[in-house]
């Protein structure tokens, strides 16, 4: 009798370990969401650590986490409020920045309206530095990592805007050039001219 108490209690401990670690909490909203506002096609990558999602057992899913990034995993997921530090192994810098930044409780809340998430992360928050902010990459389909994935005109303006230099030094060195080479042809000119004045005196 008490063989199968324990039993029962083992069997007990282990659904609420694989309720509370071993399984993993996708949330597919906000992929469909990317997905279908933008007309592009995104994955998990997005967020987490694997393209494929959390499950499995490949770098960056659940089956491969050894004891420490079971800890910042359990230390992530508990973190409800914003402004809480989280480095999960199962997400990405993104999906990290986002549980930092609204918090678990309104990750889990927004699942019935994913198209809020846009609005509630930090407007002026770039990850990849290529000019289009992470929340407006999560609502256009491309990635937030990925500096080379965005808004194509957007890309073309950041580049334009950050070579302007070049491009200025580049142009006012064609302008010096083109304006010495004309100055030099006058000269020729005016040389030849004096030449042929001189020979016909
Ligand atoms: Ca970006």
């Amino acid at each position: 009798m008490r063989m199968r108490r324990y039993a029962i209690a083992g069997a007990a401990f282990a659904v609420l370990w694989t309720a509370g670690a071993g399984v993993a909490n996708a949330y597919p909203e906000y992929q469909k969401y990317s997905q279908t506002n933008s007309g592009r096609v995104t994955n998990c990558a997005m967020c987490h650590a694997h393209p494929d999602g959390p499950d499995g057992a490949g770098h960056g899913q659940i089956g491969s986490l050894n004891a420490d990034a079971l800890s910042r995993l359990g230390r992530a997921r508990a973190a409800f409020e914003p402004g809480t530090e989280v480095d999960s192994p199962i997400l990405n810098g993104f999906g990290n920045t986002i549980i930092r930044t609204v918090g678990k409780s309104k990750v889990i809340e927004l699942r019935s309206r994913p198209g809020e998430l846009a609005g509630m992360l930090d407007q002026a928050s770039d990850l990849d530095g290529d000019g289009i902010p992470d929340a407006r990459e999560y609502a256009e389909g491309t990635h937030p990592l990925q500096a080379g994935s965005g808004n194509p005109w957007s890309l073309f303006a950041t580049n334009l805007r950050r070579s302007g230099f070049h491009i200025g030094a580049i142009l006012v060195a064609s302008i010096l050039t083109m304006y010495g080479l004309a100055n030099l042809l006058r000269g020729w000119h005016a040389a030849a001219a004096a030449a042929e004045a001189s020979d016909e005196r």
